[in-house]
Protein backbone atom coordinates (compact mmCIF):
# COMPACT_ATOMS: atom_id res chain seq x y z
CA UNK A 1 0.00 0.00 0.00
CA UNK A 2 2.32 3.12 -1.21
CA UNK A 3 1.35 5.71 1.47
CA UNK A 4 0.26 8.97 -0.15
CA UNK A 5 -0.95 12.54 2.17
CA UNK A 6 -4.46 12.23 0.95
CA UNK A 7 -4.76 8.69 2.30
CA UNK A 8 -3.90 9.86 6.01
CA UNK A 9 -5.70 13.21 5.28
CA UNK A 10 -9.24 13.91 6.83
CA UNK A 11 -11.62 15.79 4.78
CA UNK A 12 -14.48 18.07 6.30
CA UNK A 13 -17.19 19.25 3.80
CA UNK A 14 -19.04 22.84 3.33
CA UNK A 15 -21.64 24.00 1.99
CA UNK A 16 -21.05 27.81 2.00
CA UNK A 17 -24.72 28.88 1.24
CA UNK A 18 -25.38 27.27 4.95
CA UNK A 19 -22.08 27.95 6.73
CA UNK A 20 -21.53 30.81 8.25
CA UNK A 21 -23.63 34.37 7.43
CA UNK A 22 -20.68 37.19 7.67
CA UNK A 23 -23.04 39.98 6.59
CA UNK A 24 -26.43 39.31 7.76
CA UNK A 25 -28.25 39.12 4.44
CA UNK A 26 -28.84 35.58 5.42
CA UNK A 27 -26.86 33.36 3.47
CA UNK A 28 -23.51 31.87 4.28
CA UNK A 29 -20.46 33.68 2.85
CA UNK A 30 -16.09 33.59 1.98
CA UNK A 31 -15.81 35.93 5.27
CA UNK A 32 -17.91 33.42 7.78
CA UNK A 33 -16.08 30.38 6.50
CA UNK A 34 -12.45 32.56 7.43
CA UNK A 35 -14.30 33.38 10.62
CA UNK A 36 -14.47 29.87 11.94
CA UNK A 37 -11.39 28.19 10.62
CA UNK A 38 -9.92 27.96 13.66
CA UNK A 39 -12.97 26.04 15.17
CA UNK A 40 -12.87 23.44 11.70
CA UNK A 41 -8.63 22.95 12.82
CA UNK A 42 -9.17 22.94 16.61
CA UNK A 43 -11.37 19.49 15.16
CA UNK A 44 -8.05 18.05 13.58
CA UNK A 45 -9.13 17.88 9.86
CA UNK A 46 -6.67 19.02 7.35
CA UNK A 47 -8.69 19.36 3.95
CA UNK A 48 -11.50 21.05 3.47
CA UNK A 49 -13.93 20.06 0.17
CA UNK A 50 -16.00 23.42 -0.40
CA UNK A 51 -18.96 23.00 -2.46
CA UNK A 52 -19.44 25.78 -5.48
CA UNK A 53 -18.88 28.93 -5.15
CA UNK A 54 -19.01 29.99 -8.32
CA UNK A 55 -20.95 32.35 -10.35
CA UNK A 56 -24.19 31.13 -10.82
CA UNK A 57 -27.56 32.00 -11.50
CA UNK A 58 -28.39 29.14 -8.30
CA UNK A 59 -31.40 27.08 -9.67
CA UNK A 60 -29.38 24.11 -8.60
CA UNK A 61 -27.60 25.74 -5.57
CA UNK A 62 -24.14 26.59 -7.58
CA UNK A 63 -24.29 23.08 -9.75
CA UNK A 64 -25.19 25.53 -12.79
CA UNK A 65 -22.04 27.77 -13.32
CA UNK A 66 -22.50 30.57 -15.57
CA UNK A 67 -18.93 31.76 -14.88
CA UNK A 68 -15.85 29.45 -13.78
CA UNK A 69 -13.43 32.16 -12.99
CA UNK A 70 -15.82 34.26 -10.86
CA UNK A 71 -17.23 34.30 -7.37
CA UNK A 72 -20.31 34.34 -6.66
CA UNK A 73 -21.74 37.94 -5.20
CA UNK A 74 -23.39 36.35 -2.40
CA UNK A 75 -20.23 34.53 -1.18
CA UNK A 76 -17.94 37.67 -1.46
CA UNK A 77 -14.84 38.67 -4.15
CA UNK A 78 -12.34 36.59 -5.60
CA UNK A 79 -10.40 38.76 -3.40
CA UNK A 80 -11.94 37.11 -0.08
CA UNK A 81 -11.32 33.81 -1.57
CA UNK A 82 -7.79 34.35 -2.12
CA UNK A 83 -7.67 35.40 1.70
CA UNK A 84 -9.81 32.10 2.34
CA UNK A 85 -7.07 29.77 0.51
CA UNK A 86 -3.98 32.02 2.27
CA UNK A 87 -5.99 32.01 5.52
CA UNK A 88 -6.42 28.26 5.51
CA UNK A 89 -2.94 26.97 4.22
CA UNK A 90 -1.55 29.28 7.30
CA UNK A 91 -3.66 26.64 9.17
CA UNK A 92 -1.88 23.96 7.40
CA UNK A 93 -5.19 23.30 6.34
CA UNK A 94 -5.55 22.27 2.58
CA UNK A 95 -8.18 22.95 0.16
CA UNK A 96 -9.98 20.83 -2.92
CA UNK A 97 -12.93 22.88 -4.70
CA UNK A 98 -15.57 21.54 -6.39
CA UNK A 99 -15.43 20.93 -10.17
CA UNK A 100 -18.40 21.01 -12.09
CA UNK A 101 -18.12 20.12 -15.70
CA UNK A 102 -20.55 17.44 -16.85
CA UNK A 103 -22.92 20.52 -17.29
CA UNK A 104 -22.86 24.57 -17.55
CA UNK A 105 -25.80 27.15 -16.62
CA UNK A 106 -27.39 28.02 -18.98
CA UNK A 107 -26.53 31.28 -18.70
CA UNK A 108 -22.66 30.89 -18.96
CA UNK A 109 -21.34 32.56 -22.28
CA UNK A 110 -20.46 28.87 -23.94
CA UNK A 111 -24.41 28.00 -23.84
CA UNK A 112 -25.23 31.58 -24.21
CA UNK A 113 -23.20 31.06 -27.78
CA UNK A 114 -24.11 27.73 -28.68
CA UNK A 115 -27.88 28.93 -28.81
CA UNK A 116 -27.54 31.27 -31.06
CA UNK A 117 -26.88 29.34 -34.10
CA UNK A 118 -25.64 25.84 -35.48
CA UNK A 119 -22.59 26.95 -36.87
CA UNK A 120 -20.46 28.99 -34.43
CA UNK A 121 -17.35 27.92 -32.47
CA UNK A 122 -19.46 26.71 -29.60
CA UNK A 123 -22.82 25.39 -32.01
CA UNK A 124 -20.94 22.06 -30.86
CA UNK A 125 -19.78 22.49 -27.26
CA UNK A 126 -23.04 21.17 -26.26
CA UNK A 127 -25.35 17.94 -27.41
CA UNK A 128 -28.05 19.33 -29.74
CA UNK A 129 -30.59 17.02 -31.79
CA UNK A 130 -33.74 17.56 -33.45
CA UNK A 131 -36.93 16.06 -32.50
CA UNK A 132 -39.14 13.43 -33.72
CA UNK A 133 -42.66 14.63 -34.96
CA UNK A 134 -42.34 17.47 -33.30
CA UNK A 135 -41.05 15.75 -29.51
CA UNK A 136 -38.19 15.37 -27.66
CA UNK A 137 -35.17 13.14 -30.00
CA UNK A 138 -35.63 10.32 -27.25
CA UNK A 139 -36.68 9.14 -23.87
CA UNK A 140 -34.18 10.42 -22.12
CA UNK A 141 -35.08 11.20 -18.30
CA UNK A 142 -33.61 14.07 -16.45
CA UNK A 143 -32.16 13.07 -12.87
CA UNK A 144 -34.60 15.67 -11.19
CA UNK A 145 -37.56 14.19 -13.00
CA UNK A 146 -38.68 15.03 -16.77
CA UNK A 147 -37.69 14.84 -20.54
CA UNK A 148 -33.97 15.17 -20.74
CA UNK A 149 -34.17 17.49 -23.66
CA UNK A 150 -35.23 20.79 -24.05
CA UNK A 151 -36.09 22.66 -26.91
CA UNK A 152 -34.60 25.72 -27.74
CA UNK A 153 -36.48 28.18 -30.57
CA UNK A 154 -33.81 29.61 -31.93
CA UNK A 155 -32.15 26.87 -32.99
CA UNK A 156 -35.23 25.11 -33.42
CA UNK A 157 -33.53 21.76 -31.85
CA UNK A 158 -33.13 20.09 -28.78
CA UNK A 159 -30.49 20.38 -25.93
CA UNK A 160 -29.41 17.63 -23.64
CA UNK A 161 -29.56 18.33 -20.16
CA UNK A 162 -29.14 14.70 -17.44
CA UNK A 163 -29.61 17.27 -14.61
CA UNK A 164 -32.29 20.65 -14.52
CA UNK A 165 -33.29 22.31 -18.35
CA UNK A 166 -30.50 25.44 -16.82
CA UNK A 167 -28.24 22.92 -16.51
CA UNK A 168 -26.80 21.52 -20.39
CA UNK A 169 -24.25 19.11 -20.66
CA UNK A 170 -21.36 19.71 -21.88
CA UNK A 171 -20.12 17.79 -25.09
CA UNK A 172 -17.13 16.45 -24.13
CA UNK A 173 -16.36 14.44 -27.48
CA UNK A 174 -15.60 18.36 -28.84
CA UNK A 175 -11.73 19.16 -28.17
CA UNK A 176 -12.74 22.50 -27.39
CA UNK A 177 -14.68 22.01 -24.84
CA UNK A 178 -11.90 19.68 -23.17
CA UNK A 179 -9.47 22.05 -23.79
CA UNK A 180 -11.13 24.76 -21.75
CA UNK A 181 -12.06 22.46 -19.27
CA UNK A 182 -8.60 21.87 -18.95
CA UNK A 183 -7.47 25.45 -18.88
CA UNK A 184 -10.14 26.32 -15.97
CA UNK A 185 -8.71 23.79 -14.26
CA UNK A 186 -5.53 24.45 -14.39
CA UNK A 187 -6.31 28.10 -13.36
CA UNK A 188 -7.45 27.15 -10.19
CA UNK A 189 -4.55 24.80 -9.94
CA UNK A 190 -2.10 27.64 -10.63
CA UNK A 191 -4.09 29.63 -7.66
CA UNK A 192 -2.63 27.02 -5.22
CA UNK A 193 -5.75 24.92 -4.63
CA UNK A 194 -5.08 21.07 -3.49
CA UNK A 195 -7.31 19.30 -5.72
CA UNK A 196 -10.85 18.81 -6.78
CA UNK A 197 -13.90 16.87 -6.24
CA UNK A 198 -15.45 16.32 -9.58
CA UNK A 199 -19.09 16.47 -9.79
CA UNK A 200 -20.69 13.73 -11.39
CA UNK A 201 -17.52 12.89 -13.56
CA UNK A 202 -18.14 9.40 -15.06
CA UNK A 203 -21.20 11.04 -16.79
CA UNK A 204 -19.33 13.07 -19.45
CA UNK A 205 -18.94 10.42 -21.95
CA UNK A 206 -22.54 9.94 -22.96
CA UNK A 207 -24.12 6.25 -23.89
CA UNK A 208 -25.33 6.20 -27.30
CA UNK A 209 -28.70 5.63 -26.04
CA UNK A 210 -28.86 8.74 -24.15
CA UNK A 211 -28.30 10.81 -27.82
CA UNK A 212 -29.40 8.46 -30.32
CA UNK A 213 -32.26 10.26 -32.05
CA UNK A 214 -35.22 7.64 -31.98
CA UNK A 215 -38.92 7.40 -29.72
CA UNK A 216 -38.65 4.32 -29.78
CA UNK A 217 -35.89 3.79 -27.56
CA UNK A 218 -37.70 2.27 -24.42
CA UNK A 219 -37.80 4.86 -21.63
CA UNK A 220 -34.54 5.91 -20.14
CA UNK A 221 -35.49 6.21 -16.88
CA UNK A 222 -33.06 7.42 -14.37
CA UNK A 223 -31.65 5.04 -11.28
CA UNK A 224 -27.97 6.71 -10.11
CA UNK A 225 -25.82 5.82 -12.18
CA UNK A 226 -27.83 4.72 -15.70
CA UNK A 227 -25.86 7.61 -17.33
CA UNK A 228 -22.28 7.13 -15.77
CA UNK A 229 -19.36 5.43 -17.28
CA UNK A 230 -19.86 5.91 -20.80
CA UNK A 231 -17.74 4.51 -23.18
CA UNK A 232 -15.15 7.39 -23.28
CA UNK A 233 -15.09 7.97 -19.90
CA UNK A 234 -11.35 6.49 -19.51
CA UNK A 235 -9.98 8.47 -22.30
CA UNK A 236 -11.04 11.67 -21.50
CA UNK A 237 -10.22 11.08 -17.91
CA UNK A 238 -6.53 9.67 -19.25
CA UNK A 239 -6.52 13.19 -20.82
CA UNK A 240 -7.66 15.37 -18.26
CA UNK A 241 -4.96 13.24 -15.87
CA UNK A 242 -1.99 13.59 -18.26
CA UNK A 243 -2.58 17.36 -19.02
CA UNK A 244 -3.10 18.31 -15.69
CA UNK A 245 -3.64 16.38 -13.06
CA UNK A 246 -0.52 14.61 -12.94
CA UNK A 247 1.51 18.11 -13.16
CA UNK A 248 0.54 18.41 -9.77
CA UNK A 249 0.81 17.14 -5.54
CA UNK A 250 -3.30 17.17 -5.26
CA UNK A 251 -6.05 15.18 -4.30
CA UNK A 252 -8.64 13.67 -6.63
CA UNK A 253 -11.80 12.35 -6.18
CA UNK A 254 -15.05 11.81 -8.66
CA UNK A 255 -18.44 11.71 -7.94
CA UNK A 256 -19.35 8.29 -9.88
CA UNK A 257 -22.49 7.25 -9.19
CA UNK A 258 -23.38 3.99 -10.61
CA UNK A 259 -19.75 2.44 -9.89
CA UNK A 260 -19.78 -1.27 -9.10
CA UNK A 261 -16.80 -2.86 -7.04
CA UNK A 262 -16.29 -4.63 -10.86
CA UNK A 263 -15.63 -1.12 -12.90
CA UNK A 264 -13.92 1.04 -10.18
CA UNK A 265 -10.21 -0.05 -10.26
CA UNK A 266 -10.47 1.30 -13.78
CA UNK A 267 -10.95 4.88 -12.37
CA UNK A 268 -8.55 4.48 -9.87
CA UNK A 269 -6.05 1.63 -10.02
CA UNK A 270 -2.82 3.94 -9.82
CA UNK A 271 -1.46 2.20 -13.19
CA UNK A 272 -4.72 3.69 -14.71
CA UNK A 273 -3.38 7.60 -14.28
CA UNK A 274 -7.02 8.90 -13.93
CA UNK A 275 -8.16 9.88 -10.21
CA UNK A 276 -7.33 8.62 -6.76
CA UNK A 277 -10.23 8.13 -5.34
CA UNK A 278 -14.63 8.46 -6.14
CA UNK A 279 -17.19 8.54 -4.21
CA UNK A 280 -19.82 5.37 -5.05
CA UNK A 281 -23.33 5.28 -3.80
CA UNK A 282 -24.18 2.10 -3.07
CA UNK A 283 -23.95 2.41 0.57
CA UNK A 284 -25.82 5.61 0.90
CA UNK A 285 -28.56 3.63 -1.56
CA UNK A 286 -29.82 0.83 1.36
CA UNK A 287 -32.19 2.40 2.51
CA UNK A 288 -34.27 3.34 -1.36
CA UNK A 289 -37.33 1.10 -2.00
CA UNK A 290 -37.29 -2.11 -2.49
CA UNK A 291 -36.84 -1.85 -6.60
CA UNK A 292 -34.01 0.72 -6.01
CA UNK A 293 -36.66 4.06 -5.94
CA UNK A 294 -35.30 7.42 -4.21
CA UNK A 295 -38.30 8.14 -3.18
CA UNK A 296 -39.50 4.81 -1.35
CA UNK A 297 -38.08 3.78 1.58
CA UNK A 298 -36.76 -0.18 2.28
CA UNK A 299 -36.36 -2.45 4.53
CA UNK A 300 -33.36 -3.38 6.98
CA UNK A 301 -31.27 -0.86 6.28
CA UNK A 302 -28.65 -0.95 9.02
CA UNK A 303 -27.74 -4.79 7.56
CA UNK A 304 -27.92 -3.36 4.01
CA UNK A 305 -25.18 -0.28 5.28
CA UNK A 306 -22.88 -2.68 6.89
CA UNK A 307 -23.01 -5.52 4.24
CA UNK A 308 -22.40 -2.36 1.45
CA UNK A 309 -19.35 -0.90 3.27
CA UNK A 310 -17.88 -4.19 4.08
CA UNK A 311 -18.38 -5.22 0.62
CA UNK A 312 -16.17 -2.05 -1.20
CA UNK A 313 -13.95 -2.04 1.73
CA UNK A 314 -12.97 -5.71 0.32
CA UNK A 315 -12.98 -4.44 -3.16
CA UNK A 316 -10.93 -2.26 -2.67
CA UNK A 317 -8.41 -3.38 0.15
CA UNK A 318 -4.76 -3.17 -1.35
CA UNK A 319 -5.54 -2.28 -4.81
CA UNK A 320 -7.77 0.82 -4.22
CA UNK A 321 -8.46 3.58 -2.35
CA UNK A 322 -11.98 4.52 -0.69
CA UNK A 323 -13.66 7.05 0.15
CA UNK A 324 -15.61 7.11 3.26
CA UNK A 325 -19.10 8.92 4.00
CA UNK A 326 -22.15 8.85 5.65
CA UNK A 327 -23.66 11.66 4.09
CA UNK A 328 -23.00 15.04 2.56
CA UNK A 329 -25.39 17.92 0.46
CA UNK A 330 -27.08 15.39 -1.28
CA UNK A 331 -27.80 13.15 1.22
CA UNK A 332 -29.85 13.42 4.93
CA UNK A 333 -27.87 13.98 8.03
CA UNK A 334 -26.59 10.72 8.90
CA UNK A 335 -27.51 10.93 12.18
CA UNK A 336 -31.50 10.80 12.12
CA UNK A 337 -30.85 8.49 8.91
CA UNK A 338 -28.90 5.30 10.35
CA UNK A 339 -28.23 6.31 14.04
CA UNK A 340 -30.92 7.84 15.86
CA UNK A 341 -31.63 11.67 16.60
CA UNK A 342 -33.65 11.27 19.59
CA UNK A 343 -32.33 12.79 22.92
CA UNK A 344 -31.40 9.69 24.48
CA UNK A 345 -29.63 8.12 21.96
CA UNK A 346 -28.35 11.41 19.80
CA UNK A 347 -24.38 11.25 21.32
CA UNK A 348 -24.71 7.83 21.26
CA UNK A 349 -25.75 6.66 18.04
CA UNK A 350 -23.83 10.04 16.44
CA UNK A 351 -20.81 8.65 18.53
CA UNK A 352 -21.22 5.06 17.20
CA UNK A 353 -21.87 6.70 13.15
CA UNK A 354 -18.15 8.52 14.09
CA UNK A 355 -16.39 5.71 14.64
CA UNK A 356 -17.52 3.69 11.43
CA UNK A 357 -16.72 6.74 9.36
CA UNK A 358 -13.07 7.03 11.40
CA UNK A 359 -12.11 3.70 11.46
CA UNK A 360 -12.41 2.07 7.89
CA UNK A 361 -10.08 2.48 4.89
CA UNK A 362 -9.93 5.12 2.93
CA UNK A 363 -9.94 9.10 3.16
CA UNK A 364 -12.93 9.81 5.91
CA UNK A 365 -15.38 12.50 5.32
CA UNK A 366 -16.94 15.05 8.13
CA UNK A 367 -20.15 17.16 6.54
CA UNK A 368 -20.27 20.15 8.16
CA UNK A 369 -22.22 20.04 11.55
CA UNK A 370 -22.04 16.15 11.96
CA UNK A 371 -19.78 16.86 14.52
CA UNK A 372 -22.35 18.54 16.77
CA UNK A 373 -24.70 15.94 16.03
CA UNK A 374 -27.24 18.15 13.66
CA UNK A 375 -30.33 16.20 12.34
CA UNK A 376 -33.18 15.80 9.73
CA UNK A 377 -35.31 19.09 9.79
CA UNK A 378 -37.97 17.46 7.93
CA UNK A 379 -40.22 20.69 7.62
CA UNK A 380 -44.25 19.69 7.25
CA UNK A 381 -44.66 22.82 4.31
CA UNK A 382 -43.33 22.39 1.32
CA UNK A 383 -43.18 25.97 1.34
CA UNK A 384 -40.16 25.71 3.68
CA UNK A 385 -38.09 23.65 0.76
CA UNK A 386 -35.81 25.69 -1.23
CA UNK A 387 -33.68 22.30 -3.32
CA UNK A 388 -34.87 21.58 -6.71
CA UNK A 389 -34.74 17.96 -6.87
CA UNK A 390 -37.65 17.98 -3.33
CA UNK A 391 -39.55 20.67 -4.94
CA UNK A 392 -39.44 18.94 -8.60
CA UNK A 393 -40.68 15.64 -7.07
CA UNK A 394 -43.66 17.39 -5.20
CA UNK A 395 -44.55 18.60 -8.86
CA UNK A 396 -44.52 15.81 -10.27
CA UNK A 397 -46.29 13.14 -7.88
CA UNK A 398 -48.60 16.26 -6.52
CA UNK A 399 -51.45 15.33 -9.02
CA UNK A 400 -50.90 11.10 -8.28
CA UNK A 401 -52.78 8.79 -6.30
CA UNK A 402 -50.38 9.92 -3.60
CA UNK A 403 -51.53 11.40 -0.86
CA UNK A 404 -50.16 14.52 0.57
CA UNK A 405 -49.51 12.87 3.46
CA UNK A 406 -47.52 10.27 2.09
CA UNK A 407 -45.72 13.08 -0.25
CA UNK A 408 -44.47 14.97 2.95
CA UNK A 409 -43.33 11.95 4.82
CA UNK A 410 -40.55 10.83 2.37
CA UNK A 411 -40.06 14.44 1.62
CA UNK A 412 -39.23 14.49 5.00
CA UNK A 413 -37.00 11.62 4.97
CA UNK A 414 -35.02 12.16 2.28
CA UNK A 415 -34.75 15.56 1.03
CA UNK A 416 -31.33 17.60 0.11
CA UNK A 417 -32.45 20.38 2.12
CA UNK A 418 -32.21 17.93 5.51
CA UNK A 419 -28.35 18.44 5.10
CA UNK A 420 -29.02 22.11 3.78
CA UNK A 421 -30.27 24.07 6.80
CA UNK A 422 -27.62 26.44 8.39
CA UNK A 423 -24.77 25.04 10.81
CA UNK A 424 -26.58 26.01 14.28
CA UNK A 425 -23.42 27.61 16.02
CA UNK A 426 -25.50 28.93 19.55
CA UNK A 427 -28.78 29.31 20.66
CA UNK A 428 -29.56 33.08 19.84
CA UNK A 429 -31.99 33.76 17.30
CA UNK A 430 -30.93 33.12 14.05
CA UNK A 431 -28.29 30.15 15.47
CA UNK A 432 -25.27 32.60 15.27
CA UNK A 433 -25.38 31.60 11.51
CA UNK A 434 -27.13 34.86 10.60
CA UNK A 435 -28.57 38.36 11.91
CA UNK A 436 -30.56 38.84 9.18
CA UNK A 437 -33.09 35.81 7.68
CA UNK A 438 -31.58 32.65 6.82
CA UNK A 439 -32.28 31.70 3.09
CA UNK A 440 -33.52 28.58 4.57
CA UNK A 441 -35.32 27.78 7.94
CA UNK A 442 -32.93 26.74 10.68
CA UNK A 443 -33.52 23.09 12.62
CA UNK A 444 -35.90 24.15 15.54
CA UNK A 445 -33.37 22.27 17.22
CA UNK A 446 -30.31 25.01 17.39
CA UNK A 447 -31.26 26.18 20.86
CA UNK A 448 -30.27 22.65 22.24
CA UNK A 449 -27.80 21.30 19.17
CA UNK A 450 -24.99 23.90 18.73
CA UNK A 451 -21.55 24.50 18.39
CA UNK A 452 -21.41 26.72 21.35
CA UNK A 453 -23.05 23.90 23.61
CA UNK A 454 -20.76 20.93 21.96
CA UNK A 455 -17.63 23.03 22.71
CA UNK A 456 -19.02 23.52 26.23
CA UNK A 457 -18.98 19.56 27.48
CA UNK A 458 -16.32 17.35 27.41
CA UNK A 459 -17.84 14.16 26.67
CA UNK A 460 -19.85 15.93 23.62
CA UNK A 461 -20.03 14.76 20.04
CA UNK A 462 -17.37 17.10 18.67
CA UNK A 463 -14.90 15.85 21.33
CA UNK A 464 -15.47 12.52 20.58
CA UNK A 465 -14.48 13.20 16.91
CA UNK A 466 -11.57 15.12 17.76
CA UNK A 467 -10.24 12.06 19.57
CA UNK A 468 -11.02 9.78 16.87
CA UNK A 469 -9.49 12.03 14.79
CA UNK A 470 -6.35 11.90 16.93
CA UNK A 471 -6.41 8.64 17.26
CA UNK A 472 -6.63 7.57 13.49
CA UNK A 473 -3.48 9.92 13.28
CA UNK A 474 -1.43 8.36 15.49
CA UNK A 475 -1.78 5.06 14.47
CA UNK A 476 -1.61 4.17 10.65
CA UNK A 477 -3.57 0.68 11.15
CA UNK A 478 -6.61 2.93 11.54
CA UNK A 479 -5.50 4.28 7.71
CA UNK A 480 -3.61 1.66 5.95
CA UNK A 481 -4.57 -1.58 7.68
CA UNK A 482 -5.82 -4.38 6.12
CA UNK A 483 -9.77 -4.76 6.97
CA UNK A 484 -11.19 -8.00 7.71
CA UNK A 485 -14.55 -7.83 8.33
CA UNK A 486 -15.79 -10.46 11.24
CA UNK A 487 -19.26 -12.14 11.70
CA UNK A 488 -20.52 -10.75 8.14
CA UNK A 489 -24.50 -12.36 8.90
CA UNK A 490 -24.87 -10.66 12.50
CA UNK A 491 -27.68 -8.39 11.96
CA UNK A 492 -27.17 -5.87 14.29
CA UNK A 493 -23.32 -5.87 15.41
CA UNK A 494 -20.54 -4.35 12.28
CA UNK A 495 -17.02 -5.62 13.42
CA UNK A 496 -14.07 -5.70 11.86
CA UNK A 497 -10.14 -6.26 12.59
CA UNK A 498 -7.57 -3.10 10.46
CA UNK A 499 -3.73 -4.94 10.73
CA UNK A 500 -0.94 -3.19 9.66
CA UNK A 501 2.15 -4.11 10.29
CA UNK A 502 2.63 -5.00 13.64
CA UNK A 503 -0.55 -2.94 14.47
CA UNK A 504 -3.96 -4.12 14.86
CA UNK A 505 -7.53 -2.83 16.26
CA UNK A 506 -10.47 -4.28 16.69
CA UNK A 507 -13.54 -2.68 16.18
CA UNK A 508 -16.93 -3.47 17.75
CA UNK A 509 -20.25 -1.35 16.46
CA UNK A 510 -23.75 -2.03 17.85
CA UNK A 511 -25.82 -0.31 14.85
CA UNK A 512 -28.87 -0.55 16.47
CA UNK A 513 -30.76 0.69 20.08
CA UNK A 514 -31.42 -2.83 21.49
CA UNK A 515 -28.76 -4.54 23.84
CA UNK A 516 -27.56 -7.43 22.43
CA UNK A 517 -24.60 -9.70 23.16
CA UNK A 518 -21.22 -10.30 21.16
CA UNK A 519 -18.63 -12.80 21.50
CA UNK A 520 -15.27 -13.12 19.94
CA UNK A 521 -12.17 -15.03 21.22
CA UNK A 522 -10.18 -12.16 21.07
CA UNK A 523 -12.17 -10.58 23.86
CA UNK A 524 -11.37 -11.61 27.39
CA UNK A 525 -12.38 -9.83 30.44
CA UNK A 526 -8.80 -9.40 32.23
CA UNK A 527 -7.06 -7.59 29.41
CA UNK A 528 -9.39 -5.64 27.05
CA UNK A 529 -7.59 -2.82 25.67
CA UNK A 530 -10.33 -0.29 25.07
CA UNK A 531 -8.51 2.38 22.95
CA UNK A 532 -11.85 4.45 23.08
CA UNK A 533 -15.42 4.08 23.63
CA UNK A 534 -19.03 5.75 23.79
CA UNK A 535 -19.70 4.22 26.93
CA UNK A 536 -17.53 4.77 30.22
CA UNK A 537 -17.10 1.66 30.66
CA UNK A 538 -18.04 -2.25 29.10
CA UNK A 539 -19.48 -5.34 30.47
CA UNK A 540 -18.95 -8.90 29.99
CA UNK A 541 -21.45 -11.29 29.91
CA UNK A 542 -18.69 -14.05 30.57
CA UNK A 543 -15.55 -14.25 29.17
CA UNK A 544 -14.82 -13.84 25.70
CA UNK A 545 -18.89 -12.20 25.25
CA UNK A 546 -19.73 -8.78 25.72
CA UNK A 547 -23.12 -7.20 26.36
CA UNK A 548 -23.36 -4.15 24.27
CA UNK A 549 -25.92 -1.13 25.18
CA UNK A 550 -27.64 1.02 22.61
CA UNK A 551 -24.89 1.69 20.21
CA UNK A 552 -22.09 0.93 21.98
CA UNK A 553 -18.92 1.30 19.92
CA UNK A 554 -15.37 0.22 20.96
CA UNK A 555 -12.05 0.15 19.34
CA UNK A 556 -9.97 -2.28 21.26
CA UNK A 557 -6.25 -2.33 20.72
CA UNK A 558 -5.24 -5.34 19.99
CA UNK A 559 -1.27 -4.76 19.68
O1 LIG B 1 -29.13 13.92 -5.31
C1 LIG B 1 -29.12 12.91 -5.97
C2 LIG B 1 -30.30 12.10 -6.22
O2 LIG B 1 -31.13 12.59 -7.20
C3 LIG B 1 -27.90 12.42 -6.52
O3 LIG B 1 -28.11 11.36 -7.35
C4 LIG B 1 -27.21 13.54 -7.25
O4 LIG B 1 -28.01 14.06 -8.24
C5 LIG B 1 -25.97 13.04 -7.89
O5 LIG B 1 -25.21 12.58 -6.83
C6 LIG B 1 -25.23 14.16 -8.56
O6 LIG B 1 -24.96 15.18 -7.64
C7 LIG B 1 -24.15 16.25 -7.99
O7 LIG B 1 -24.56 16.86 -9.18
C8 LIG B 1 -25.84 17.49 -9.17
C9 LIG B 1 -26.03 18.40 -7.96
O8 LIG B 1 -27.40 18.75 -7.85
C10 LIG B 1 -25.60 17.74 -6.68
O9 LIG B 1 -25.72 18.63 -5.60
C11 LIG B 1 -24.19 17.29 -6.88
O10 LIG B 1 -23.61 16.76 -5.73
C12 LIG B 1 -25.90 18.28 -10.43
O11 LIG B 1 -24.76 19.09 -10.54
Amino acid sequence: MNKKWWKEAIVYQIYPRSFKDSTGNGVGDIQGIISKLDYIKKLGVDVVWLNPVYKSPNDDNGYDISDYKAIHNDFGTMEDWDNLLAEMHKRDIKLIMDLVVNHTSDEHEWFVKSKESKDNKYSDYYHWRSGVDGVEPNNSLSVFGGSAWNYSKNRSEYYLHLFTKKQPDLNWENTNVREEVFSVMKWWLDKGIDGFRMDVINFISKKPETLTVSRSISNNTFNTGDYGNGPKVHQYLKEMNDKVLSKYDIMTVGECPGTTPENVMDYVASDRHELQTVFTFEHVECDYGEHGERWAIGENKMFKLKSQISKWQNALNGKGWNSVYLMNHDQPRALSRFGNDSPEFRELSGKMLATMTLTLQGTPYIYMGEEIGMTNCGFDNIDDYRDIETLNYYKTVSNTEKSEKEIMDIIKYRSRDNSRTPIQWDDTKGGGFTSGNPWIKMCSNYKDINVQNALGNKNSLFYYYKDLIAIRKNNLALVYGDFEEIDSNNQTVFSYIRTYQDQSFFVVLNLTKDVTTYGHNLLNSKDVNIELSNYSDFKFTKDNTLTLRPYESIIIRLS
